[in-house]
């Protein structure tokens, strides 16, 4: 084995939130750790699209499509919504047709295990596949699809697209892990993001793991920033931000109610 083993930082669902990103990759800078990929929704949701799409594309080596990225600017889509017309906007020239022309997903070795990566599920960028989900849909993660090629299947699929970090494995030695969110992270709004580390390249066994990360950030300054720049929908950003609290949610029957439930407290011993 060559030590240091191999690492590479993977983040997600940025959705414009700048200050959440650099917070972020000077973690990433901090590490030593070189090789960057993002699981896309570079767009939406946050102020500074633009800006973000500027980094990623310095930095990422690695850039995948989310659906944000693929929704906002379809050319052969017409929004009535002001808010969805205000981050089109901030898109700079050819940033959209960069977004669009993202791959779907992207296949790599790691320590023996064959890794693949894509935003929301093996099928679809605008499929989503949640924390609790089925059996049938957990297989599916690693299937191959249209959408993926007819590559060797993966063993290791990390994904994002739900803002809630997790890792599971079964019985198969299946390993399914969802990195969470830069930006936009729900329950815990610390943005969130994942090294993975081992040998990478190698068909063979060695020491395979996979880190989240925490990285608390300057809340407040990228809220000011949002309400400077006149985004629209800022009460749901501050929400999601502040408290973790999705912003469809604030105005569910019954009140805002947490992505996962708070879970039931048990009385003292
Ligand atoms: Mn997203």
């Amino acid at each position: 084995m060559a030590y240091p083993l191999d690492r590479i930082a993977l983040i997600s669902d940025v959705h414009g939130n700048l200050t959440a990103l650099e917070a972020v990759l000077a973690d990433i800078d901090g590490r030593g750790i070189e090789r960057i990929f993002n699981l896309g929704d570079y767009v939406g949701k946050g102020p500074r699209g633009r800006e973000v799409i500027e980094v990623c594309r310095e930095r990422c080596e690695v850039n995948i499509l989310g659906n944000w990225d693929d929704f906002l600017p379809d050319p052969d889509r017409t929004y009535d919504s002001e808010a969805i017309a205000w981050w089109l906007a901030q898109l700079a020239d050819g940033q959209g047709e960069w977004l669009r022309g993202l791959p779907f997903s992207h296949d790599f070795l790691l320590s023996g295990r064959r890794v693949r990566l894509f935003h929301a599920s093996a099928t679809s960028v605008h499929r989503r596949v949640r924390f609790d989900h089925d059996e049938a849909e957990f297989l599916g993660m690693f299937a191959n699809t249209p959408a993926t090629g007819d590559g060797p299947a993966p063993s290791v699929v990390g994904y994002g697209d739900t803002h809630d970090p997790f890792y599971e494995v079964d019985r198969e030695r299946r390993t399914l892990f969802n990195t969470g969110s830069v930006g936009n992270a729900m329950d815990d709004p610390t943005p969130v993001y994942v090294i993975l580390e081992g040998v990478l390249g190698s068909e063979v066994d060695a020491p395979f793991s996979i880190q989240f990360v925490r990285v608390p950030y300057d809340v407040e300054a990228e809220l000011a920033v949002a309400a400077r720049l006149g985004m629209p929908e800022l009460a749901g950003y501050v929400s999601e931000l502040r408290h973790g609290i999705y912003r469809g949610e604030m105005h569910a029957p019954g009140g805002p109610k947490y992505h996962r439930q708070p879970r039931p407290r048990q009385p003292a011993a």
